[in-house]
């Protein structure tokens, strides 16, 4: 492939950006997305295991992701806050996911 127009680089960290996806990727839930409340979000899971996406406190949400590509969504709570998540199967992948 050759890239014969200069592509603009806008992956500038934006609050407001309308992101709601999570692609989870050498065991890491990538960078931290903040979405609406009550969005929808996508999981994208681009490692052969298996993972979810589990809310660490109460039961905000819980999404199972399945390996080699496997996708999930789930909806966003619906009060604004910072929500820290895990997976169950890892416990050292943590991430965090800011509504408002
Ligand atoms: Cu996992």
């Amino acid at each position: 492939m050759e890239s014969s127009s200069v592509m603009p680089s806008t992956t500038e960290a934006r609050p407001n950006s309308a992101t709601t996806a999570i692609t989870i990727k050498d065991f890491a839930f990538g960078t931290p997305i903040t979405v609406a409340p009550g969005a929808t979000v996508t999981v994208t899971n681009q490692d052969s295991a298996d993972h979810t996406v589990t809310a660490d406190q109460g039961q905000a949400f819980d999404a199972k992701v399945k390996g080699s590509g496997g996708t999930a969504t789930f909806t966003a709570p619906s009060r604004p806050g910072t929500y820290a998540f895990h997976c169950t199967h890892h416990p050292n992948m943590h991430g965090t996911l800011t509504v408002k």
